[in-house]
């Protein structure tokens, strides 16, 4: 097991890896910028260190300020949290000739995974359904004929997207090309990369995630799935573990090819399988090789602690439970509460005058955030993720907006009212959502 990690990122994540890492009695090393220097995770690490200035570029990303970092502190790990550095396949690279375990897949596994045209091959070649595509398209001659023969509407992806980034829906030829050199545009900016491919676009769709862990010897668990379909601009805003409307048939079924995708590509750790589901088909979107946010919601109904597996399994030790001591039964809901303008949606900054985070039985807050911290411009808007779990869904939503109720965030504006008002709506309530009940909710 590691004797100490090097936390490579910020905010609720960090306080998240440094609680699991006391918890394991793991020693740890924070790095922070400037503009962190009062930061809950430089305060809470047994070390820290601060690698640079506010912007991410001179800190949270700057491979060279951390690795020093790492060297100088004696960190045998690093765990680069989500976001930031946690699917760049050249720091998992320069970790591995550093003798320095990056925790998370192998550098090959990221890499192979993370491009998103090749990922799709390889979760074919693994026997998981995936939708018709192209691949890489090298002109926009091709990306007409592709589209044609597939059939609109399809969308455009970035090999290397994510975030939201790089992809675009085009429902018919005229929109084609302009929509092609603008996701390239996009690609190249945002990732350095400007490869992109279509598919076949399903309208209606619910976005469903499944949650992986597997050791180094061979052994793949699934610790639950998860409904992501409440989505603003990609960004997700609200999840929910598991999917409300799926029934077990389908469930097993996804379950098994997640399971068979993990096991054919040789994933370790944690990871996530992206999946599209309409009715009662299902389909491979991408796959998560880190950490993710909402990987809460799953630890409150299967009652285990992915963090800690996470770190783990990266360490070699074998998983020592079975796909049946996984608890499911009950359920779990997430909401990112996120400092914005309630109705342009534009990030807040500003200093919290007033905190109190809701309490009681299954209710839990995961944030950076203390009484006068000043929330900065630099960084995400997300303030913090508020979970709670019930026996039941409807005893969930319940739960929920009590906790919404009880929250007091005074000093930026946040995103509570909204939150509140899924909670509310019928779709929501009754679980029939797909990615299109932002547009409805928040018109
Ligand atoms: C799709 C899709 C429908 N059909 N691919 C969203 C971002 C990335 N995870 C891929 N995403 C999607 N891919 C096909 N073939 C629907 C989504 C999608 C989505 C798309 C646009 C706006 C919001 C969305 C929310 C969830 C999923």
């Amino acid at each position: 097991m590691f004797s100490k990690i090097l936390i490579a990122n910020r905010g609720e994540v960090a306080v998240r890896i440094i609680r699991a890492c006391k918890e394991m009695g793991i020693e740890t090393v924070a790095v922070y910028s400037q503009a962190d220097e009062n930061s809950l995770h430089a305060e809470m690490a047994d070390e820290s260190y601060c690698i640079g200035g506010p912007l991410v570029k001179d800190s949270y990303l700057n491979v060279d300020a951390i690795l020093t970092v790492a060297a100088r502190a004696g960190a045998k790990a690093i765990h680069p949290g989500y976001g930031m550095l946690s699917e760049n396949p050249e720091f998992a690279v320069i970790c591995e000739k550093n003798g320095i375990a990056l925790i998370g897949p192998s550098a090959e596994v990221m890499e192979k995974m993370g491009q998103k045209e090749l990922a799709r091959k390889i979760a074919k070649d693994a026997g998981v359904p995936v939708t018709p595509g192209s691949g890489i398209l090298e002109s926009e001659e091709e990306a007409l004929e592709e589209a044609s023969r597939i059939g609109y509407p399809v969308i455009l992806k970035a090999r290397a997207g994510g975030g939201g980034k790089g992809i675009r829906i085009v429902r018919s030829a005229e929109e084609l090309v302009p929509a092609f050199r603008q996701v390239r545009k996009e690609a190249l900016i945002s990732f350095s990369d400007d490869k992109v491919f279509l598919e076949k676009y399903l309208e209606g769709v619910k976005h469903v995630e499944v949650q992986i862990l597997a050791d180094k010897y061979g052994k793949v668990i699934i610790l639950g799935d998860r409904d992501c379909s409440v989505q603003r601009k990609n960004q997700k805003l609200i999840e929910e573990c598991p999917a409300p409307v799926l029934n077990e048939k389908l469930r097993e079924k996804m379950y098994e090819a997640a399971g068979n995708l993990a096991a054919y590509v040789g994933y370790t750790t944690v990871g996530t399988v992206e999946f599209l589901v309409k009715d009662d088909s299902f389909y491979f979107m991408e796959m998560n090789t880190r950490l993710q946010v909402e990987h809460s919601v799953t630890e409150m109904v299967c009652g285990i602690d992915i963090v800690e597996w996470q770190i783990r399994t990266a360490a070699g030790v074998g998983i020592d439970f079975s796909q049946e001591d996984v608890a499911r039964k009950r359920h779990a809901i997430e909401c990112r509460i996120c400092a914005e303008d309630e109705k342009t949606f534009r990030p807040s900054v500003g200093k919290i005058s007033l905190l109190h985070i809701p309490g009681g039985v299954d209710v839990r807050f995961d944030s950076a955030l203390y009484q006068n911290y000043e929330v900065s411009p630099y960084y995400d808007s997300m303030l913090g993720k508020l979970i709670v779990c019930s026996d039941t869904r409807e005893g969930a939503i319940r739960k929920m907006k009590c906790a919404l109720s009880e929250f007091v965030l005074v000093g930026v504006d946040n995103n509570r009212h909204m939150h509140m008002r899924f909670m509310e709506n019928k779709q929501f309530v009754d679980g029939s959502y797909d990615t299109g009940i932002c547009r409805k909710v928040l018109a």
